[in-house]
């Protein structure tokens, strides 16, 4: 499948990978945003939040607890971060493979542009 994160995830195309397991990668955004970016992925190939099913639940539920754990391993867990997940044209969404955008390392505006 010619998908970007898929490649990344099975390694065809190399990134800052910070976290891996069967079902799951993150790995830093090649364009930072905020002194922490990275991107939470299930290595599942699923488009856009639009896309889910019931059984991808657990799996959607795993990429928090993802988050959570590079929270305090990136040590910004107590000064806050953002978890986004764009979809579609307004939202920006610009690679079709669901990503928890995770931002952090300084203080964020409300509402978002
Ligand atoms: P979105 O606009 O929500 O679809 O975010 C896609 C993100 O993916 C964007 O912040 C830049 C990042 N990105 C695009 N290409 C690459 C790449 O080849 N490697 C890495 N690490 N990140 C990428």
């Amino acid at each position: 499948m010619d998908c970007l994160f898929c490649k990344i995830a099975n390694k065809q195309i190399s990134s800052n990978i910070v976290y891996e397991d069967d079902e799951i990668a993150a790995f830093t955004d090649v364009s930072p945003k905020a002194p922490v970016h990275i991107l939470i992925i299930p290595k599942k190939h699923i488009p856009t939040v639009l896309d889910l099913t019931v059984e991808d639940c657990a799996l959607i539920g795993r990429l928090y607890m993802i988050a959570n754990k590079i929270a305090t391993d990136k040590k910004i867990d107590k000064s806050g971060f953002r978890l986004v997940m764009n979809c579609n044209r307004d939202a920006g969404q610009s690679v079709f493979h669901i990503h928890l955008h995770m931002l952090g390392g300084r203080v964020m505006s409300w509402p978002p542009g």
